[in-house]
């Protein structure tokens, strides 16, 4: 008997589950097509843009035939964007199911993310490289990148390493903006009458990338609980000590769902909602004044600690600072050359006096001397604002801390305040795979698999049902042109997937706003420890509590009765 001596090691030995259509031998799944479909908006636009892979159907997995299923094929991978725990059981999904299908097959891995299909940079991916990364956490088998695939020359590179490996499929394993390119690609391709497929895998531990068909990304599940469980460790020493305010920011970009389902996993004093905050149209300054008063009544308690959540992506949502990021966009966008010129913080105030509105420079104006400077950093390869690098957490506690004195001499607060502030984001990012994660990105892989097995191009990998036991799973592909709508980037408008943000008439939203009001004064806090891996289905493979509430309970959470 092998010695396991690490989770490592034995995570290793982990057997993902598979819907059960996928555990039939790949030649008897068949693929079945829906109705046609249409994009969120702008169909018009976008119809145009994608000639050959708009309106294509959905597609679902049943038992059947596959005729072509054990042909020889050379498949690329790509991992693309931000890190998310699974990423390596998709490769191990695709892996596998590509070497079931026919053992000649191969799969070749790109380099560091976009970059290494432009580049030409790759491996072969092989048992014992691949046996090495089985449900463990990270992107480290190949690596990541945020390099989009845009300029001719880009597309004309790709085209060149797909056509020197003679690749029957290349798989994107991404987050929106990623498949965004993949449907580019992959409508490119056949343009150029090059037959080699694109498909797309949801990836994000933002959970933004979702709609009806896909009904999380993966990695949101594993790095919510990760974030959990030091929210909880902290609420634990919060309240054991009675002494600190904890302001903790968290990852997510744009959407706030991270925030939420933490929120729902540890019950928070405060939990900041960007959505409402756009929504209820608040500055800055209400929402300062917001904790203030959970503040000031805990202090009454003589409950002088708590924990506040904060979305990373909060300063976009909060009208003054909205227009401000969108004129500064455009702004570095369209005058990159003049603003670079600009060496120190002073000298960017100058010129910007100048280039924005009044009211944006006043807003700008406003903002602490560091903050104001985390505005100017570069943007992202896809023109978005890098809002983790915005110190959102420590703006707010300053902000409160200096209120809160204001509230002391007009005698309105009698507490003391003292604040620590926290960001969390890299350290979910990697975690080992929740078995949830584990399972579903395991499928998705597959599914991937035979997507490409069955000749469709410009799909995502869709897994659903998936608050029921892995074995009820339904899976099959989504025309990536379905989830696409016309954004500003770059100054200029071009076709994006549309990012899912949290619904303030959903069910998770709804749950948190009926709890709130208590969890901010009367301390309800709840520890949720480390993700479990072995041990009661109920605690193992329990799904997060978004998609618990979006799609109802998952029947083996209650009873035991899945074999491991
Ligand atoms: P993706 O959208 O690529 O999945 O990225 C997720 C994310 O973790 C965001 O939550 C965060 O804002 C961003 O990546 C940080 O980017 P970087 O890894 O480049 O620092």
């Amino acid at each position: 008997m092998k010695t396991i001596s690490t989770l490592q090691t034995a995570r290793y030995e982990y057997k993902p589950k598979l819907p059960a259509v996928l555990t039939s031998k790949p030649e008897a799944v068949a693929i079945e097509y829906g109705k046609p479909t249409k994009s969120v908006a702008d169909q018009k636009e976008l119809a145009e843009l994608f000639k050959n892979t708009y309106g294509k159907p959905e597609a679902t997995f049943v038992k059947g035939k596959n005729p072509t299923v054990n042909n020889t094929i050379r498949v690329g991978v790509i991992l693309s964007g931000g890190q998310a725990p699974g990423g390596h059981n998709v490769i191990a999904g695709l892996y596998d199911g590509i070497k079931k299908g026919n053992p000649d097959s191969k799969l070749y891995g790109f380099l560091g993310g976009p970059s290494g299909l432009v580049d030409g940079k790759y491996i072969e991916i092989k048992d014992k490289l691949m046996d090495s990364f089985r449900n463990t956490g990270g992107f480290d088998i190949i690596g990541s990148g945020r390099t989009k695939i845009e300029t001719p020359e880009q597309y004309d590179a790709s085209v060149e390493t797909a056509k020197k490996l003679k690749l029957d499929a290349i798989v994107i394993i991404g987050g929106d903006d990623s498949n965004t390119n993949a449907a580019l690609l992959a409508e490119h391709f056949l343009t150029i009458g090059l037959s080699t497929r694109v498909i797309g895998v949801p990836k994000t531990i933002d959970g933004d990338l979702k709609n009806a068909q896909i009904e999380t990304s993966f990695g949101f599940d594993t790095a919510t609980k990760t974030y959990s469980e030091l929210i909880g460790n902290i609420g634990r020493d919060a309240n054991s000590a009675k002494k600190y305010w904890h302001f903790i920011k968290l990852m997510g970009r744009s959407a706030s769902h991270i925030a939420l389902e933490c929120a729902l996993q540890t019950q928070p004093n405060v939990c900041l909602i960007s959505e409402e905050v756009e929504s209820q149209k608040l500055t800055l300054r209400q929402v300062t004044d917001n904790i203030c008063s959970i503040i000031c009544k805990r202090a009454e308690n003589e409950e002088n600690f708590g924990i506040v959540l904060i979305p990373e992506g909060l300063v976009e949502f909060i009208p003054e600072m909205k227009n401000l990021i969108a004129s500064l966009n455009d702004i570095m966008a369209k005058k990159e050359a003049e603003f670079n010129r600009c060496k120190t913080f002073t000298d960017k105030k100058n010129w910007l006096r100048n280039e924005l509105k009044g009211t944006e420079f006043r807003t700008f104006d406003s903002l602490p001397e560091s903050i104001a400077d985390q505005f100017l950093a570069d943007r992202d390869p896809h023109g978005n604002v890098q809002v983790s690098r915005i110190d959102t957490e420590k703006l707010l506690a300053q902000m409160v801390e200096t209120r809160l004195s204001e509230l002391k001499k007009e005698k309105k607060y009698v507490g003391k305040f003292s604040s620590y502030t926290h960001f969390f984001g890299y350290e979910g990012r990697c975690a080992f795979p929740s078995n949830f994660d584990a399972d579903y990105c395991y499928s998705l892989g597959y599914t991937a698999f035979m997507l490409i097995a069955s000749g469709v191009t410009g799909y995502l990998a869709s897994v659903r049902n998936l608050t029921l036991p892995a074995k009820e799973w339904t899976c099959g592909g989504i025309p990536l042109t379905m989830m696409m709508n016309m954004e500003q980037r770059h100054g200029e408008m071009k076709p994006v997937i549309k990012k899912a943000l949290v619904e303030l008439d959903g069910k998770p939203f709804k749950e948190f706003a009926k709890k709130r009001d208590k969890w901010a004064i009367e301390t309800s806090f709840v520890y949720p420890g480390a993700i479990q891996y072995y041990g009661p289905t109920e605690v193992c493979d329990a799904c997060s509590k978004t998609l618990t509430l979006e799609r109802g309970k998952r029947p083996s959470c209650k009873k035991n009765t899945e074999k491991k």
